[in-house]
C-alpha cells in the first residue's frame, strides 16, 4: 500500500493549543473529527487536558461537577496501593483492575481550521465542553456527518456511570443543539452513514459485552438518527492478525461503486493500534463483501510510535477527493496527522 504522509506532520500537536485554564496543560490534540465548512477543512479536535501537578508522586484527576458547574480536581498518593496507575491514562482500582476508577485527563473538543488541509489555526476556546452527568469525566473522539446543511457531531461521553456515545448537532460550527446519549454504555466507535439506504439511516457501533462476545463492530438503523435498532453483528477479531484484540469503526464510512468503504481500527491483543477497511454492500450495509489482510497504515513513523500512548495511528475522519483519500488519524494518543492512499488500491487490496 502507497503511503503518503504529509512532510508537515504531525499537523498539530499539544504544543499548538493554549490549554482552556492557566493551570492545566494539553497533553493531547488528537483523534479529530473532520469535516468541510465553506471553504475550510475543519478538525474538531479531541483536546485532552490536565491539571498542573509539580510533584510526581501525586497523580490528579479532572471531573467536571455539573450541579456546580466547575471542574473538580482530585489527588491520588502513587505510593496508595488500593489504586494502581499503571496506565497513564486511567486509574483503577486495585482490586479491580478490569475497569477504571477515574481518568488522568479530561477531554473536550476544539476547532482547528485550515483552507489547504496541512497548515490548521486552532480556535482559542473550547468548542464543545462537557455538560452533563454523562460526560463528567470527558467527551472523546468526535466523528462528523454531514447530512444537508446539519453537521452530525457524536462522541464518547464518558462518566462514572460508563462510556456511550451522544450526539450534538451544528449547522455552523458556533451554535450547538444536545440531542442526548444516541448508544447507552458501554459503547464507542459510532459512525452515522451520510445519507439514507432504501430509506433507513444506518450507523455503526462498537459495544464491549462483558458475558460473552468481544469489543466488535456492529450496525444498527434508524428513521430519525436519534432511535436505533434491529441491531446486528457485523465484523469480529481475527485471531493472530493485527486486529485480535478490539476493533471499531474510524471514518465516515465513504460512498463508493463497489460499496461502503469503511475505514477502522484495529488493536492487537497487546494495544498496537492500525487502521485497516472493510467494503460492506451498497443497498444492504449490513453485508460484508470484503476486508483487509493486512492494515492499510500501521504505526511507523516516530510520531505514531511515540507519545503519551505510542504504537496508535487512529482515524476519526477521511476526506476523498477522486481517487485519493486524505485521511487524517490522531497518533499516539498525541497528536495529529495526516496521510494520503489511493482509493483504487485501497479497495483493490481488499480480499473476501
Ligand atoms: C480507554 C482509552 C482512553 C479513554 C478511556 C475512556 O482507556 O481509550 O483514552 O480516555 O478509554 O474512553
Amino acid at each position: 500500500m502507497n503511503v503518503n504522509r504529509y512532510e508537515e506532520n504531525p499537523l498539530v500537536t499539544p504544543g499548538d493549543v493554549k490549554p482552556h485554564r492557566d493551570d492545566f496543560e494539553v497533553i493531547g490534540a488528537f483523534n479529530a473529527g473532520i469535516a468541510r465548512y465553506k471553504d475550510e477543512v475543519i478538525m474538531l479536535l479531541r483536546v485532552a487536558e490536565r491539571p498542573v501537578s509539580d510533584d510526581p508522586t501525586i497523580v490528579k484527576a479532572p471531573v467536571f461537577n455539573t450541579e456546580k458547574n466547575e471542574l473538580e480536581i482530585l489527588e491520588f498518593d502513587t505510593s496508595d496501593e488500593k489504586y494502581d496507575f499503571d496506565d497513564p491514562r486511567t486509574i483503577r482500582k486495585s482490586d479491580d483492575l478490569s475497569r477504571f476508577a477515574y481518568l488522568t485527563s479530561l477531554s473536550y473538543t476544539r476547532i482547528a481550521r485550515s483552507k489547504d488541509g496541512r497548515n490548521f489555526t486552532i480556535d482559542p476556546e473550547p468548542f464543545y465542553y462537557p455538560s452533563n452527568e454523562l460526560e463528567s469525566f470527558g467527551i472523546e473522539d468526535p466523528r462528523i456527518t454531514q447530512i444537508g446543511d446539519t453537521y452530525y457531531i457524536y462522541f464518547s461521553a464518558v462518566s462514572p456511570v460508563g462510556v456511550g456515545e451522544s450526539m450534538i448537532s451544528t449547522k455552523d460550527f458556533q451554535t450547538i443543539e444536545h440531542h442526548g446519549m444516541i448508544f447507552a454504555p458501554e459503547n464507542k466507535d459510532v459512525l452515522i452513514f451520510p445519507e439514507k439506504v432504501n430509506g433507513k439511516y444506518y450507523a455503526l457501533h462498537r459495544p464491549v459485552p462483558k458475558s460473552t462476545g468481544a469489543p466488535e463492530i456492529w450496525i444498527a438503523e434508524s428513521p430519525d438518527l436519534l432511535h436505533w435498532g434491529n441491531h446486528k453483528y457485523l465484523l469480529g477479531l481475527r485471531d493472530g492478525k493485527w486486529d485480535d484484540g478490539r476493533i471499531g469503526g474510524g471514518a465516515v464510512p465513504i460512498k463508493t461503486d463497489k460499496g461502503w468503504l469503511e475505514l477502522y481500527h484495529g488493536a492487537s491483543k497487546d494495544n498496537r493500534y492500525c487502521m485497516g477497511a472493510v467494503l460492506l454492500d451498497l443497498n444492504d450495509p449490513t453485508k460484508v463483501i470484503a476486508r483487509s489482510e493486512n492494515p492499510i497504515l500501521e504505526p511507523e513513523a516516530d510520531y505514531e510510535v511515540n507519545g503519551f500512548f505510542g504504537n496508535v495511528v487512529f482515524s476519526c475522519g477521511a476526506l476523498v477527493e477522486g481517487d485519493t483519500v486524505r485521511m487524517y488519524y490522531g497518533v499516539s494518543d498525541t497528536s495529529m496527522a495526516c496521510a494520503e492512499l489511493s482509493l483504487s488500491e485501497i479497495l483493490d487490496s481488499l480480499t473476501s
